[in-house]
């Protein structure tokens, strides 16, 4: 039987475990990648493994998250992680170059590796046949160590892409209307496969596009092959040497097949508040436009912010409306300087931010009251922009820049009179990595930098067989770590995680916090109840360390979410599931619950029963957690498993 490509790259990099679907196993990591918001936590919990130096082929910090800096804390982070990539052996990646997932894809991504990086969009890496999956930063620091990333081997679903795209279609619409047909949950645990003839219409920006958003989706991760297009991308980097070429077997056997002709898709948004809920263009045309942004991890190439000079060339911004835009990377904003883009975009009226995450992560731009903002990025749960009522529409940016001329959403096929503006890029771009720091070659004489947001990473106690306490906060469906824990304004206490853990649920219940620390100090274990797919979106690994620091110690929910699953139990939280999803309407706040004789079912696999002491009711719950992974939750976290485990 044929293999997936999926299958050929892990099989290469496997360490142990069976390569059957739906078994633990665990992978060599080639490269790792962090950002700021994650990495300062990655770094401080790398350098407490007492590891001389990172042991990947290449790891690579970047600093593209907190680049406001209001106060100290972040030129603080800065220069931490600055000094931290000196000392360790990495790349840096300064301020100003853009944001990690684009500069990986131009600059470090190459086919057949296996990359691990502390960002959910990670996944961009696989629009260049890299098997790129985000995770926590615990999991990149223990990768940077030499240690082997555990997952649970994927099913693979095989998309396969036939026709061509229409003028005004670009890969933006074809992952909505994917996000459209699979939605954002019920996927944990599956690889999308990209293949057919579609793939070769697409060059490697768009499959990046593509593969980024199926962040989305919830999948571990989606990959395209390696073919020609990806060949003259990486010539066009001036990476030629990188490429190797990589497919499917042909007899491949797949979980699922998802069969879509591009030249059938159309534009498309996803609606507020949840980037699952996609409907077609037409369908809101004429919905008036407070506030346009174009860039991002998803829309930030030289491609997309081509098309959209182009679109915005001679024309005014709408009075009433606002673009903004920010090149993804410094490569693209110098390209852009150059060839007269960016000059189209600043004569329209573009209000123009620096090569960053800015607006896709609040940090900045939050729109104006009750706002519609069209944006180019992957994410629109409430609140994210900055402003609470605010309704955020995801969009490609051919779609964006049409609407900041009109003021309004255009449904560009029905246009008659609209001009599709044919780009051609360049076939060498510019290249000047003056803004990644290789690593030192005097490692030994840095001296680290740490300024006083910088607090060392808080570590769990051990579990103990038996809990006592009380249900802090009842949550419903779909609970973003957005809403966990807030990132905007509130980032630059990401290395501060005693100053951060105040802002847990900020935006449902202002007083979780308090409630929380008083049960904590008190000994009472906090439990937070939640419903299905708990802790979709980011790979912040702040949304469990946070909870854990205010004595979480168990989230029962009706599902969970991959990658803050996997937090929870690098953390020493217990994620528990209803074993009958109906007893969640049954459990309230406020509820005293206690577990017993946690040990013994964990050790025999059984259910573990909750008493709910207030209702006098028994909730069944059930779990999906490894030997491995039952051990480090006992042991109060990884931190402390690979302290006794080594
Ligand atoms: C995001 O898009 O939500 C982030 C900010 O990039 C996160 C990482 C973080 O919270 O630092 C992600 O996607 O993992
Ligand atoms: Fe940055 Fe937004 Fe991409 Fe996250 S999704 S890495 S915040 S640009």
């Amino acid at each position: 039987m044929g293999r997936s490509l999926t299958y050929k790259i892990l099989e290469k990099h496997l360490v142990s475990g069976k390569l059957v679907p739906g078994g633990e196993i665990a992978i060599k990591i080639d490269q790792t990648l962090t950002q700021d918001a994650t990495g300062t936590m990655s770094y401080l919990q790398f350098e407490s493994m007492g590891i001389p130096k990172v042991k990947t082929e290449l790891s690579a910090s970047y600093v593209d998250h907190n680049t406001l800096q209001e106060g100290f804390e972040n030129a603080d982070d800065h220069r931490y992680l600055e000094t931290v990539a000196a000392k360790y052996g990495l790349y840096f990646s300064r301020p100003g170059n853009g944001v990690c997932h684009e500069v990986h894809l131009e600059r470090f991504a190459a086919p057949g590796k296996t990359l691990l990086g502390s960002d959910s969009h990670t996944p961009t890496g696989g629009g260049l046949g890299m098997i790129a999956i985000g995770a926590g930063g615990l999991d990149v620091a223990v990768a940077m160590g030499g240690g082997p990333f555990y997952l649970v081997a994927p099913h693979v679903v095989k998309v396969e892409l036939s026709g061509k795209l229409r003028k005004w279609v670009s890969a933006k619409d074809v992952i909505l209307y994917i996000l459209s047909v699979i939605s954002t949950k019920g996927n944990v645990n599956k690889v999308l496969e990209y293949s057919g003839a579609g793939v070769g219409t697409l060059g490697v920006p768009e499959r990046a596009t593509i593969t980024n958003m199926g962040a989305e989706t919830g999948v571990t991760t989606s990959i395209f092959p390696s073919d020609n297009v990806t060949g003259d991308f990486l010539k066009a980097q001036k990476r030629g040497k990188a490429w190797i070429e990589l497919a499917a077997d042909k007899d491949a056997e797949y979980a699922e097949t998802i069969k879509i002709d591009l030249s059938k898709i159309e534009p498309m948004a996803a609606v507020p508040h949840s980037p699952g809920n996609v409907v077609p263009i037409r369908k809101i045309a004429g919905l008036k436009v407070d506030q346009v942004a174009i860039g991002s991890c998803t829309n930030g190439s030289l491609r997309d912010m081509t098309v959209a000079g182009k679109i915005l060339k001679g024309g005014t911004v709408a009075p009433g409306t606002s673009l903004v835009v920010a090149p993804g990377s410094k490569q693209v904003f110098s390209m852009i300087a150059k060839n007269g883009v960016l000059s189209s975009m600043i004569d329209a009226g573009a209000r123009v931010m620096e090569s960053a995450c800015g607006f896709c992560i609040g940090n900045g731009q939050a729109p104006n009251t009750d706002a519609v903002s069209l944006r180019t990025s992957n994410r629109n749960f409430e609140g994210r922009s900055g402003t609470a009522s605010a309704k955020i529409y995801l969009v490609s940016p051919e779609v964006a820049a049409l609407a900041a001329l009109r003021g309004e959403i255009v449904d560009p096929i029905a246009s008659k009179t609209l001009k599709f503006p044919a780009i051609t890029l360049p076939k060498i771009f510019d290249i000047d990595d003056n803004m990644i720091i290789p690593p030192s070659a005097s490692r030994r004489s840095v001296r680290i930098v740490r300024g006083p947001n910088i607090g060392e990473p808080p570590r769990n106690t051990a579990l103990e067989n038996s809990l006592h306490g009380m249900v802090a906060i009842k949550v419903g469906d779909k609970i973003t770590t957005d809403h966990i824990m807030p990132a905007g304004a509130r980032l630059k206490y990401r290395s501060n995680v005693a100053k951060y853990a105040e802002f847990v649920f900020e935006n449902i219940d202002k007083n979780f916090y308090k409630r929380a620390l008083e049960l904590k100090n008190d000994n009472k274990a906090v439990f937070i109840v939640a419903g299905e797919s708990y802790g979709q979106g980011s790979s912040r690994e702040h949304a469990a360390l946070c909870p854990m620091y205010l004595g979480v110690k168990a989230v029962l929910a009706r599902s969970f979410e991959r990658i803050h699953s996997a937090n929870l139990i690098n953390f020493g939280i217990l994620p528990l599931i209803f074993g009958d999803p109906a007893d969640y309407e049954k459990i309230d706040k406020n509820d005293t619950l206690s577990i017993d004789d946690i040990f013994e079912c964990l050790d025999k696999s059984k259910n573990i029963v909750v008493k709910d002491e207030t209702r006098h009711l028994d909730f069944k719950m059930t779990y999906s957690l490894t030997d491995r992974q039952k051990s480090i939750i006992k042991a109060g976290g990884l931190l402390n498993f690979t302290k006794l485990h080594g």
